[in-house]
C-alpha cells in the first residue's frame, strides 16, 4: 500500500511539473496526464486531434492525443481490462497500436488491420494477462502508408504496467521519471514542415528533440537514493544514443521487460520504438549531462547522394543534451529511504527458451517491388494487404534469421509476442532478454527466438522505421 502510494505519488510529480511548466492556451483546465485503472478496469477515452500545444519551448500545432504531446500515460496492472473509447479528429483515418503488450491481435484488441475513419470512434477492449510482466510500453497509430506522418506528428503515448518488477524493494523506493523521447521539425507557425524528398524516403527526422514535450529535463537524485529512469524511443526514425557523462547507471530493463541482473552501460543506442529503463545510484553530488550524441544510421550516404550539398535539415550531427541530472538533498520528501540507493543484486529470471522447432530466414533490403513499385523489401517483398506471408503453429519456438543486405540500420518489431537475441552476426548477446524491437544494422545478420503463445489471428513485423514501415518494409504473420 505505501509502495503503491509512493509510485503514485512519484509519477505525479511528473506530471504537475509538466503541466505547470506547459501553459498549454485551452479554455478548460488541461485534461489528467496519468489515467490509471481502478478496480480492475482500465476505462479512459482517447481522442486523437490536431491541437496548439507548446512543444520545446515553442507553440507547436500538433497532432495529439487529449491535447497533449505525448498522450497521457496509461497506467494498468496484470490482469486488469482496459477499455478505451478512441475517437478519431483527425482529417484522415488512424487507429491504434498497443506496442509490446502480449495481448490479442484480433477484433477489438491490438489490431493494426483496424480503420477509424475521421469523425468516427472505435472501442478497444481487451485484458491484461494476470502473468503479464510488468513494464514500459506504449500506443501510437498503426495505420498503414500513414504511420510515419502520424508518429512524427506527434502521436504516441506511455503505458505502464505495474509488476512484479515494481515490487522489488529498491525499484519500488527508487524515485520514478518517465521520459518520451520525440523529434520535430516545424515551419516559423509552429506547423509541421513537410519532409524532403530524401527523409519521406529514407526516415523522416527533426532537429528539435522534445523529452516529454520539453527539453531539455531535469533529473534529481538524492545521495544514497535511487533513480528509476524509464525511457521510450517516440520518434518516427530518429536513433538516439544516450551516455550520461561521468556517472554510472546500470540497466535493468529492456522493452518492457526487466533484466536478470542490473548491467553497467557505457552508453546507451534506442532505435525507434525501443524502451530502456536504468537505475541511477546518488553516489557523488555534482551536475551530469545526459547527452544524445551522433550516430548514422546510414542515412548520411543517403543525404549525400541526394542533396549533394550533404546537408539536410533534421539529420544534425551535433551532441545535444537531452536532460541534466542534479542532486537533491533528500529533504524534500519521499524518495529518501535510507539504504535505497543500494543496487538490487537480481532482478527477475528469464526462462530459456528450448531449441527452434523451426528455423527460417528474412532478408530486408532495398529495391523495387515488382508488384506494388514499393522500395523496401522483406524477402524480395513489399507489404500488401491480406496477404499472409508467415504462418506459425501456436505452442512452438522459431528461430527467425533477420539478414540485413542493406546498407541502413533496420529495426524490426514483431507484434504480440516478445523474443529473445540469440546472436548478432554468429557472436552470442552478452546476456539474456525479452525484446519487441531489435535492431539490425546495416549488413548484419541477427538471430532471434520467438515463442508462440495464447493467441491465434493475424498481426504483423516490420522495420520500425515508420517511413520504410509505410513503404513497405511489413509482413503478415498469422498464428494458427
Ligand atoms: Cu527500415
Amino acid at each position: 500500500m505505501q509502495r503503491r502510494r509512493f509510485l503514485t505519488l512519484s509519477t505525479v510529480t511528473v506530471a504537475g511539473l509538466l503541466l505547470s511548466r506547459c501553459a498549454v492556451p485551452q479554455s478548460t483546465s488541461p485534461p489528467p496526464r496519468i489515467l490509471t485503472s481502478r478496480s480492475g478496469l482500465l476505462k479512459v477515452n482517447l481522442k486523437a486531434e490536431l491541437k496548439q500545444v507548446f512543444v520545446a519551448g515553442k507553440q507547436a500545432t500538433l497532432m495529439t492525443y487529449n491535447g497533449q504531446v505525448p498522450g497521457p500515460i496509461l497506467e494498468t496492472r496484470p490482469g486488469d481490462d482496459v477499455e478505451i473509447r478512441f475517437t478519431n479528429g483527425l482529417s484522415q483515418p488512424t487507429n491504434l497500436h498497443f506496442h509490446g503488450l502480449h495481448i490479442s491481435p484480433s477484433s477489438n484488441g491490438d489490431n493494426p488491420f483496424l480503420e477509424v475513419l475521421p469523425e468516427e470512434g472505435f472501442t478497444y477492449r481487451f485484458s491484461i494477462p494476470a502473468d503479464h510482466p510488468g513494464g514500459l510500453y506504449w500506443y501510437h497509430p498503426h495505420y498503414h502508408g500513414k504511420v510515419a506522418e502520424q508518429v512524427f506528428g506527434g502521436l504516441a503515448g506511455v503505458i505502464i504496467v505495474r509488476g512484479t518488477v515494481d515490487e522489488i524493494p529498491a525499484i519500488a523506493n527508487a524515485t520514478e521519471e518517465i521520459l518520451v523521447l520525440q523529434d520535430f521539425d516545424l515551419d516559423l507557425r509552429g506547423r509541421l514542415k513537410p519532409p524532403s524528398p530524401v527523409f519521406r524516403k529514407w526516415g523522416r527526422q527533426g532537429d528539435l528533440i522534445a523529452i516529454n514535450g520539453k527539453t531539455p529535463a531535469r533529473l534529481t537524485v538524492v545521495p544514497g537514493g535511487l533513480l528509476r529512469l524509464r525511457l521510450l524511443n517516440a520518434s518516427a526514425s530518429r536513433f538516439y544514443r544516450l551516455q550520461l557523462e561521468n556517472h554510472p547507471w546500470y540497466l535493468i530493463a529492456l522493452d518492457g521487460h526487466a533484466l536478470e541482473a542490473p548491467q553497467e552501460m557505457p552508453e546507451l543506442l534506442l532505435a525507434p520504438g525501443e524502451r530502456a529503463e536504468l537505475l541511477i545510484p546518488g553516489s557523488s553530488p555534482g551536475e551530469y549531462r545526459l547527452m544524445n550524441l551522433p550516430y548514422d544510421r546510414g542515412i548520411q550516404a543517403m543525404v549525400n547522394s541526394m542533396e549533394p550539398s550533404g546537408t539536410a535539415d533534421g539529420d544534425s550531427q551535433e551532441p545535444v543534451r537531452i536532460a541534466t541530472l542534479t542532486y537533491g538533498d533528500g529533504t524534500e520528501g519521499e524518495a529518501m529511504v535510507l539504504g535505497a540507493g543500494t543496487l538490487p543484486e537480481m532482478l527477475l529470471p528469464i526462462e530459456t527458451l528450448p531449441e527452434p522447432d523451426r528455423v527460417r530466414e528474412f532478408v530486408f533490403d532495398h529495391g523495387i517491388d515488382a508488384e506494388t513499385g514499393q522500395p523496401f523489401l522483406i524477402n524480395g517483398k513489399s507489404f500488401k494487404h491480406h496477404r499472409v506471408d508467415t504462418q506459425v503453429s501456436l505452442d512452438t519456438v522459431e528461430d527467425w534469421v533477420l539478414i540485413n543486405k542493406a546498407g541502413m540500420d533496420h529495426p524490426f518489431h514483431l507484434h504480440t509476442n516478445p523474443f529473445q537475441v540469440i546472436s548478432r552476426n554468429d557472436q552470442p548477446e552478452p546476456f539474456k532478454a525479452w525484446k519487441d524491437v531489435v535492431n539490425i544494422r546495416a549488413y548484419e545478420t541477427v538471430r532471434i527466438r520467438i515463442p508462440f503463445r495464447d493467441y491465434d489471428g493475424q498481426t504483423v513485423y516490420h522495420c520500425h522505421i515508420l517511413d520504410h514501415e509505410d513503404q513497405g518494409m511489413m509482413g503478415i504473420i498469422e498464428m494458427v
